[in-house]
């Protein structure tokens, strides 16, 4: 039954560099609609199908300032409790701190970035309720990472500009590739 309902739905696809959509600034979201909710659920799936433990609205194409994160589903043991947050913002950053991240829109790519250890982050939820949440560590550089994405910023833009300009000649060399041949064939979950 499972095989067959993820057969007939098909997953939104996440938008990959240097797709010139990931660059907008994303929009303010005014009203709650079904269509919003449905696609935060949408969003949860493909956050939990890639996997990641974050996506922005901007990585499935809608210019929207909705994100969601799940920093902990992937832990032994951990149930799935995604937080949708809807117009996030940042506030009262302290500290710093170097993470290692990479992002499903940027391909094969992992480095070190600097973020702010602890934040305050301040949204609305999908009934329309304003939530505060105080966040560190992994939880604290996800929110970042992923307000980032609404403002048409990538990580790639936080690394240095040698290691920047490597990926990007090695992205244009996979993608004239898989032009040429076809994208590479993901092996089928059994
Ligand atoms: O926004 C995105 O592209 C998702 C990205 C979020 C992120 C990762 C690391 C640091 C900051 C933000 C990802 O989820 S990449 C995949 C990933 O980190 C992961 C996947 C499965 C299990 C654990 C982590
Ligand atoms: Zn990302």
């Amino acid at each position: 039954m499972e095989s067959i309902s993820r057969l007939a739905l098909a997953l939104r696809p996440v938008l990959k560099f240097p797709d010139p959509r990931l660059r907008e600034k994303s929009r303010p979201i005014e009203t709650i609609t079904d269509e919003l909710r449905q696609l935060a659920l949408d969003m949860c799936e493909v956050m939990y199908d890639e996997p990641g433990i974050g996506l922005a609205a901007p990585q499935v194409g809608q210019s929207l300032r909705l994100i969601v994160v799940d920093t902990q589903w992937s832990e032994e043991g951990a149930e799935r409790s995604p937080l949708i947050l809807v117009n996030p913002v940042l506030s009262e950053a302290e500290g710093k701190v170097m993470w290692k991240e990479g992002c499903l829109s940027v391909p094969d790519l992992e480095a070190e970035v600097e973020r702010a250890e602890r934040i305050l982050l301040r949204a609305t939820d999908l009934e329309g309720a304003e939530v505060d949440i105080r966040a560190e560590g992994l939880q604290a550089v996800c929110f970042q990472h992923e307000v980032d994405h609404l403002e048409g910023r990538l990580f790639l833009d936080r690394i240095s500009h040698l290691k920047r300009s490597r990926y990007v000649l090695r992205r244009k060399k996979q993608l004239r590739r898989e032009q040429e041949d076809g994208p590479a064939v993901e092996a089928a979950e059994p």
